[in-house]
């Protein structure tokens, strides 16, 4: 099986993918242990999505960050600025990358989101099965449900 890898691309000056060893490799005072500090039912250890665009480098012109999730085809875009400083990836348990069961192989969380559809950052850009980060001009694709009945139809989905 082929290790899974996060893809960082769009408006960015070096385009790349992180498997497990490239986000753990990135420096000690980005990495954030145990995210359970922030959420019970929220496992593993993450790194600062700050680490990672510094990775990457965005460029000038790259106003929003989309969060692709290939898994079930949800997306989430958020102005860049907003979320630099706000996003975790998480992207491991122990020493394997999560599973599907932790909603990986990667996660993204908010340090401190807003209730469901209140906020730029809320609760519902706690991007699941993440497969790629995206930077663009222009907001990307975003099909976050936006009033209670789509989350409640969206909720007995993924039951
Ligand atoms: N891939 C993916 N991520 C997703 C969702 C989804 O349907 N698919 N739902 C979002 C919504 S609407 C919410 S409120 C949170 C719920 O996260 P939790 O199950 O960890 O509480 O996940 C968000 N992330
Ligand atoms: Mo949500």
């Amino acid at each position: 099986m082929n290790e899974p890898a996060l893809v960082v691309d769009g408006l960015v000056e070096n385009p790349r993918e992180f498997a497990l060893a490239d986000l753990a490799g990135l420096p000690a005072d980005a990495q954030i242990e145990d995210v359970s500090r922030f959420h019970s039912k929220r496992k593993g250890d993450g790194v600062a999505l700050e680490a990672v665009l510094d990775r990457v480098r965005p460029l000038p012109e790259a106003n929003y960050l989309t969060l692709h999730a290939d898994r079930d085809d949800f997306h989430v875009s958020i102005p860049l600025q907003a979320v630099r400083a706000e996003g975790i990836v998480v992207y491991r348990l122990g020493d394997r990358p999560l599973g599907v069961e932790q909603c990986g192989p990667f996660r993204f969380l908010i340090r401190d989101p807003a209730a469901c559809h209140t906020s730029e950052l809320d609760d519902c850009a706690n991007v699941k099965y993440l497969s790629r980060i995206e930077l663009s001009h222009r907001r990307g694709r975003d099909t976050r449900p936006r009033t209670d009945d789509e989350h409640a139809k969206l909720h007995e989905e993924s039951r």
